[in-house]
């Protein structure tokens, strides 16, 4: 009887310390991500997209490269995602963008 309350209190034990660290993942850590768009032919379309992008909720920032056709950004994923970033970009720009693996 001893040990099974035991074996049940570290699980309950374990079971929350998991819940806090998930909660921290959760939180406001922004994360990077690289989107491929195509279709930009000079630095005025790369600058297009960057404004566009960091007009966006959850974009903390944005590198937009017209040469290499990407645009790296940092994010706050609990607000966005790259391929909801990807899907407004096209819609708001008209450059055909997708989250590159
Ligand atoms: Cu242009």
């Amino acid at each position: 009887m001893r040990a099974t309350t035991i074996a049940l209190s570290l699980m309950v034990f374990v079971c929350s310390a998991l819940s806090v660290a998930a909660q921290n993942n959760a939180g406001n850590s922004p994360k990077t991500c690289v989107l491929e768009i195509s279709d930009m032919s000079c630095s005025s379309c790369a600058a297009t997209v960057q404004k566009a992008l960091l007009k966006m909720d959850g974009v903390k920032t944005a590198t937009v490269s017209q040469p290499t056709s990407s645009a790296e950004i940092t994010y706050d994923s609990a607000k966005t995602n790259p391929a909801a970033l990807a899907k407004a970009i096209t819609k708001k720009t008209g450059f055909p963008a997708k989250p590159r693996p």
